[in-house]
């Protein structure tokens, strides 16, 4: 199996200088020239943007100066043999959405980020991608009392609407959380994101973005996640990670918490044929503080790795046996024979 069936992208962001909300930077900051030269190294051919990531201070800069400077990028990503996944708003570190951006009580912040998403969607185009990727960040609550909820899934709907309105053929990816940084986020499962993508004038174009850790967090199986998103043709896109438990978001190495979760992630993106759709695996994984620099990219050499050593055993499978084993309604021998395949025994 050669790794030119999948195509691999992260985020500039998941090479990291090592903060955390307890203590500062540990490790030198990397430049975005320096990151884009480790991509090819290591088996990544796609870029994952947030707005500012493509240009920054995003912010203080016109639409045709933000136009001008992501066309500049894209000639930055040929050179480099590189393709823009996607680019996404990052509203969350904007103090104008403090409090929410779609689902602001002001109903003058939720129009500068309807207007900031549609600058996406023309930034996403000079990048190369079709596709914009909306984590809800901040769309929730701290406590119920601090919104009407009912209107919130209205104003979403209606961000949405407007979104597609601006652009024909952009494709919407919702990535969703349940928690952090809110209390609890209006799209916090596939089901969510989905139900609202119907709820849309155009459901073909809103899809899911389906991450490990945002559907452990929220007590799924990310493999069922994904299989809900695939089932209706609307899997756009993955980040794959993996987490240890109900706790902050931890962005672990995929597969590092629970291998056998990771394989049955890589199983049903099989089942599915993800690869020959072109959609992209991305990963969105963090480095451990306690890396040194010169180090502190394993996390996404092994993510990668660990993938397609998954892919491997999901092909050598035995699926004569398994499918004996379901015959026979036998499921503690199948849990077995993963687990035995899993040790290589
Ligand atoms: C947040 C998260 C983000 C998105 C991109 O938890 O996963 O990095 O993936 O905006
Ligand atoms: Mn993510």
């Amino acid at each position: 199996m050669s790794s030119n069936d999948y195509r691999f992208s992260f985020g500039p962001w998941n090479i990291s200088e090592g903060a955390d909300p307890f203590g500062p930077n540990v490790r030198p900051s990397i430049s975005f020239a320096d990151k884009l030269t480790r991509y090819k190294e290591m088996g990544f051919d796609g870029v994952q943007f947030h707005d500012d990531d493509a240009v920054p201070d995003i912010l203080s800069k016109s639409h045709s100066q933000v136009m001008a400077e992501s066309r500049e990028m894209k000639k930055v990503l040929d050179d480099a043999g590189l393709v823009a996944e996607f680019s996404a708003p990052r509203f969350w570190e904007d103090n104008d959405g403090i409090d929410g951006s779609f689902t602001a009580n002001d109903p003058a912040v939720r129009q500068r980020a309807i207007d900031r998403a549609k600058q996406c969607c023309d930034q996403a185009h000079e990048l190369g991608s079709n596709m914009i990727v909306l984590w809800f960040a901040r769309e929730g609550t701290y406590i119920r009392e601090a919104k009407n909820a009912i209107a919130a899934y209205d104003q979403l709907v209606e961000a949405l609407d407007a979104i597609l309105d601006h652009d024909p053929t952009i494709e919407i990816a919702i990535e969703p959380k349940p928690n952090e940084p809110m209390d609890h986020n209006y799209a916090p499962s596939i089901g969510h994101a989905l139900a609202l993508s119907h709820r849309t004038k155009d459901p073909s174009r809103v899809g899911g973005l389906i991450e490990s850790a945002h559907a452990i967090l929220a007590g799924f199986d990310p493999s069922d996640e994904m299989a809900f998103a695939l089932a209706e043709n609307k899997l756009f896109s993955v980040h794959l990670n993996d987490q240890n438990g109900l706790k902050y978001d931890q962005d672990k190495s995929f597969g590092g918490a629970n291998l056998r979760m990771a394989f049955n992630q890589v199983r049903i993106l099989e089942k599915a044929n993800y690869a020959a759709t072109g959609r992209w695996v991305g990963l969105d994984v963090k480095a451990m503080r306690t890396q040194k620099a010169e180090v502190a990219d394993l996390h996404l050499l092994n993510s990668h790795k660990i993938f397609m050593n998954l892919v491997e055993k999901v092909r050598t499978f035995d699926t004569e046996a398994e499918a004996k084993l379901i015959a026979d309604r036998n499921y503690e021998a199948l849990e077995m024979l993963v687990l035995d395949h899993l040790m290589g025994c």
